[in-house]
Protein backbone atom coordinates (compact mmCIF):
# COMPACT_ATOMS: atom_id res chain seq x y z
CA UNK A 1 0.00 0.00 0.00
CA UNK A 2 1.60 3.18 -0.91
CA UNK A 3 1.85 5.53 2.47
CA UNK A 4 3.14 8.83 3.07
CA UNK A 5 4.65 9.71 6.05
CA UNK A 6 2.58 11.85 9.02
CA UNK A 7 3.97 14.15 11.49
CA UNK A 8 3.86 11.54 14.35
CA UNK A 9 6.33 8.78 12.44
CA UNK A 10 3.34 6.87 11.34
CA UNK A 11 2.42 5.84 8.18
CA UNK A 12 -0.67 6.81 6.17
CA UNK A 13 -3.14 6.49 3.51
CA UNK A 14 -6.25 8.15 2.61
CA UNK A 15 -9.05 5.26 1.77
CA UNK A 16 -12.53 4.73 0.93
CA UNK A 17 -15.02 1.64 0.97
CA UNK A 18 -16.84 1.86 -2.51
CA UNK A 19 -18.77 -0.35 -4.97
CA UNK A 20 -16.52 -0.91 -8.15
CA UNK A 21 -18.10 -1.24 -11.91
CA UNK A 22 -17.05 -4.30 -13.83
CA UNK A 23 -15.27 -4.08 -17.32
CA UNK A 24 -18.85 -3.53 -19.17
CA UNK A 25 -20.26 -1.59 -16.63
CA UNK A 26 -17.35 0.95 -16.99
CA UNK A 27 -17.43 1.12 -20.82
CA UNK A 28 -21.20 2.60 -20.34
CA UNK A 29 -20.20 5.17 -18.33
CA UNK A 30 -17.11 5.93 -20.35
CA UNK A 31 -19.35 6.43 -23.25
CA UNK A 32 -21.98 8.60 -21.66
CA UNK A 33 -19.13 11.04 -20.36
CA UNK A 34 -17.85 11.31 -23.92
CA UNK A 35 -21.22 13.00 -24.91
CA UNK A 36 -20.94 15.64 -22.07
CA UNK A 37 -20.72 18.91 -23.35
CA UNK A 38 -17.96 21.45 -21.73
CA UNK A 39 -20.62 22.83 -19.39
CA UNK A 40 -20.76 19.16 -17.64
CA UNK A 41 -17.45 19.54 -16.57
CA UNK A 42 -14.55 17.17 -16.69
CA UNK A 43 -14.97 13.78 -17.15
CA UNK A 44 -13.50 11.30 -14.14
CA UNK A 45 -11.02 9.09 -15.83
CA UNK A 46 -12.64 5.57 -16.49
CA UNK A 47 -10.35 3.63 -14.02
CA UNK A 48 -11.41 5.92 -11.33
CA UNK A 49 -15.61 5.57 -11.83
CA UNK A 50 -17.24 3.91 -8.43
CA UNK A 51 -20.07 4.30 -6.35
CA UNK A 52 -18.90 5.28 -2.90
CA UNK A 53 -20.16 3.85 0.49
CA UNK A 54 -18.07 5.50 3.11
CA UNK A 55 -14.98 7.97 2.74
CA UNK A 56 -12.70 7.26 5.63
CA UNK A 57 -10.05 9.99 4.95
CA UNK A 58 -6.57 9.49 6.06
CA UNK A 59 -6.01 6.56 7.93
CA UNK A 60 -2.77 5.15 9.69
CA UNK A 61 -1.63 1.46 8.83
CA UNK A 62 -2.55 -0.09 12.32
CA UNK A 63 -6.03 1.71 11.84
CA UNK A 64 -6.38 0.34 7.95
CA UNK A 65 -5.28 -3.15 9.20
CA UNK A 66 -7.91 -3.38 11.55
CA UNK A 67 -10.42 -1.95 9.69
CA UNK A 68 -9.47 -4.76 7.18
CA UNK A 69 -9.61 -7.37 9.75
CA UNK A 70 -13.46 -6.30 10.77
CA UNK A 71 -14.74 -5.84 6.90
CA UNK A 72 -14.81 -9.68 6.52
CA UNK A 73 -17.53 -9.95 9.31
CA UNK A 74 -19.95 -7.96 7.12
CA UNK A 75 -22.52 -9.78 6.04
CA UNK A 76 -24.67 -8.40 3.33
CA UNK A 77 -26.76 -10.24 0.09
CA UNK A 78 -26.06 -9.02 -3.71
CA UNK A 79 -27.64 -6.36 -4.86
CA UNK A 80 -29.23 -4.56 -7.85
CA UNK A 81 -28.87 -0.55 -8.48
CA UNK A 82 -30.47 1.11 -11.75
CA UNK A 83 -28.88 4.28 -12.06
CA UNK A 84 -31.39 6.43 -14.21
CA UNK A 85 -31.43 9.63 -13.18
CA UNK A 86 -28.50 12.48 -14.43
CA UNK A 87 -28.00 15.04 -11.89
CA UNK A 88 -25.76 18.08 -11.34
CA UNK A 89 -24.95 18.61 -6.97
CA UNK A 90 -24.70 22.39 -7.34
CA UNK A 91 -22.33 22.15 -3.86
CA UNK A 92 -19.63 19.81 -5.35
CA UNK A 93 -20.33 20.45 -8.41
CA UNK A 94 -20.78 17.45 -10.42
CA UNK A 95 -22.54 15.51 -11.99
CA UNK A 96 -23.38 12.34 -11.17
CA UNK A 97 -26.03 9.17 -11.65
CA UNK A 98 -28.60 7.98 -8.86
CA UNK A 99 -31.29 5.84 -8.46
CA UNK A 100 -34.97 6.06 -7.98
CA UNK A 101 -34.99 3.06 -6.20
CA UNK A 102 -32.56 2.86 -3.85
CA UNK A 103 -32.16 -0.79 -2.72
CA UNK A 104 -31.85 -1.62 1.36
CA UNK A 105 -28.72 -3.81 1.13
CA UNK A 106 -26.67 -0.52 -0.33
CA UNK A 107 -27.68 1.60 3.15
CA UNK A 108 -27.50 -1.36 5.52
CA UNK A 109 -23.66 -2.48 3.74
CA UNK A 110 -22.90 1.52 3.89
CA UNK A 111 -24.64 1.65 7.18
CA UNK A 112 -22.22 -1.43 8.66
CA UNK A 113 -18.66 -0.05 7.09
CA UNK A 114 -19.76 3.28 8.57
CA UNK A 115 -20.10 2.00 11.96
CA UNK A 116 -16.67 -0.14 11.44
CA UNK A 117 -15.41 3.04 10.44
CA UNK A 118 -16.41 4.97 13.50
CA UNK A 119 -15.90 2.41 16.35
CA UNK A 120 -12.00 2.32 14.72
CA UNK A 121 -11.81 5.93 15.66
CA UNK A 122 -12.42 7.67 12.38
CA UNK A 123 -14.37 10.08 11.72
CA UNK A 124 -17.49 9.53 8.51
CA UNK A 125 -19.47 12.11 6.84
CA UNK A 126 -22.47 12.76 8.87
CA UNK A 127 -24.24 13.92 5.83
CA UNK A 128 -27.43 11.03 4.87
CA UNK A 129 -26.15 8.43 2.58
CA UNK A 130 -27.11 8.99 -1.06
CA UNK A 131 -25.59 6.32 -3.54
CA UNK A 132 -24.20 7.79 -6.99
CA UNK A 133 -21.81 7.63 -9.74
CA UNK A 134 -19.56 10.90 -10.09
CA UNK A 135 -19.70 11.50 -14.17
CA UNK A 136 -17.66 14.90 -13.80
CA UNK A 137 -16.04 17.58 -11.95
CA UNK A 138 -15.76 21.04 -11.41
CA UNK A 139 -19.52 21.13 -13.91
CA UNK A 140 -21.45 24.27 -14.35
CA UNK A 141 -25.09 22.46 -15.35
CA UNK A 142 -26.31 18.74 -15.70
CA UNK A 143 -25.84 17.80 -19.53
CA UNK A 144 -29.65 17.77 -21.10
CA UNK A 145 -29.79 14.37 -22.34
CA UNK A 146 -31.89 11.56 -21.72
CA UNK A 147 -30.19 8.66 -20.63
CA UNK A 148 -31.02 4.88 -21.07
CA UNK A 149 -30.79 3.09 -17.39
CA UNK A 150 -27.97 1.54 -16.51
CA UNK A 151 -27.97 -1.88 -14.19
CA UNK A 152 -25.15 -2.24 -11.57
CA UNK A 153 -25.21 -5.59 -10.03
CA UNK A 154 -23.29 -5.55 -6.71
CA UNK A 155 -21.71 -8.79 -5.70
CA UNK A 156 -18.40 -7.41 -3.22
CA UNK A 157 -17.42 -4.11 -2.08
CA UNK A 158 -13.81 -2.89 -2.38
CA UNK A 159 -11.33 -0.95 -0.10
CA UNK A 160 -9.66 1.78 -2.18
CA UNK A 161 -6.71 4.10 -2.27
CA UNK A 162 -6.63 7.73 -3.42
CA UNK A 163 -3.20 8.75 -4.30
CA UNK A 164 -2.16 11.97 -5.88
CA UNK A 165 -0.28 11.00 -8.89
CA UNK A 166 1.44 13.71 -11.41
CA UNK A 167 -1.41 13.09 -13.99
CA UNK A 168 -4.25 13.67 -11.42
CA UNK A 169 -6.26 12.07 -8.92
CA UNK A 170 -6.06 7.88 -9.24
CA UNK A 171 -7.85 5.51 -7.62
CA UNK A 172 -6.50 1.70 -6.72
CA UNK A 173 -8.03 -1.38 -5.20
CA UNK A 174 -6.36 -2.93 -2.49
CA UNK A 175 -8.95 -5.48 -1.22
CA UNK A 176 -12.12 -6.80 -2.19
CA UNK A 177 -15.09 -8.71 0.06
CA UNK A 178 -17.73 -10.95 -2.03
CA UNK A 179 -21.16 -9.99 -0.41
CA UNK A 180 -22.51 -12.91 1.32
CA UNK A 181 -19.13 -14.51 1.89
CA UNK A 182 -19.32 -14.57 5.36
CA UNK A 183 -23.17 -14.44 5.66
CA UNK A 184 -24.64 -16.04 8.81
O1 LIG B 1 -18.03 9.30 -4.74
P1 LIG B 1 -17.61 10.70 -5.03
O2 LIG B 1 -16.74 10.80 -6.24
O3 LIG B 1 -18.74 11.66 -5.04
O4 LIG B 1 -15.62 13.43 -3.26
C1 LIG B 1 -14.91 12.27 -2.90
C2 LIG B 1 -15.33 11.06 -3.68
O5 LIG B 1 -16.74 11.09 -3.76
C3 LIG B 1 -15.30 11.86 -1.50
O6 LIG B 1 -14.91 10.51 -1.44
C4 LIG B 1 -14.95 9.94 -2.74
C5 LIG B 1 -13.64 9.28 -3.05
O7 LIG B 1 -12.60 10.21 -3.00
N1 LIG B 1 -14.67 12.63 -0.45
C6 LIG B 1 -13.46 13.24 -0.47
N2 LIG B 1 -13.26 13.89 0.69
C7 LIG B 1 -14.35 13.68 1.45
C8 LIG B 1 -14.75 14.09 2.77
N3 LIG B 1 -13.94 14.81 3.53
C9 LIG B 1 -15.26 12.89 0.73
N4 LIG B 1 -16.45 12.52 1.21
C10 LIG B 1 -16.77 12.95 2.46
N5 LIG B 1 -15.94 13.70 3.23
Amino acid sequence: MQTTGGDDGKAYSRLFFALWPDEATRQILTRLTATFSAQAGKPVVPNNLHVTLVFLGTVDQTTATAIKQHACDISVEPFELTFESLNYWQQPKICCLTCKDIPPQIIDLASKLDALARQSGLQTDPRPYVPHITLSRHAQSAPEQAITPIVWRADAFCLVQSSSEPEGVCYRELQRWPLLNNFN
